[in-house]
């Protein structure tokens, strides 16, 4: 019997650790290595839980890494970052949040701008 509840105990605190666990990223929209056709107005980061969006770069081709602001004082599950115009290219984004549990995860996608079609954006 004390061992059950030993047993029990363990499993209860290794389900409570679970629940706080970092903020993973389930979602990513554009999704990493996504090919667009026009500039996208937004990055949508979607978490695992919320997450406060501590910094955001964009990055293009082999170019400077600009730094996007202000970022939403709030954590959220779902975070949205307005994009300037972007030409066509090749774009990293990168960012770290900072979870519930205050650690700091680092995330990062790569997404496309197709050619040709910057010049029908409206
Ligand atoms: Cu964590």
């Amino acid at each position: 019997m004390t061992s059950m509840k030993i047993l029990g105990a363990l499993l209860l605190s290794w389900v409570t650790t679970g629940a706080m666990a970092h903020a993973h990223l389930q979602k990513a929209v554009p999704a990493d290595g996504a090919v667009v056709t026009a500039s996208p107005a937004n990055v949508v980061l979607s978490f695992s839980e919320p997450a406060h969006l501590t910094a955001f770069w964009i990055q293009k081709d082999d170019g400077v890494k600009q730094k996007i602001g202000p970022l939403a004082p709030e954590p959220a599950r779902q975070i949205t970052i307005p994009l300037p115009q972007l030409a066509p290219g090749t774009y990293v984004v990168s960012w770290r949040v900072l979870g519930d549990d205050s650690h700091i995860v680092p995330g990062q996608i790569r997404f496309t701008v197709a050619a040709g079609t910057a010049a029908e954006k409206h």
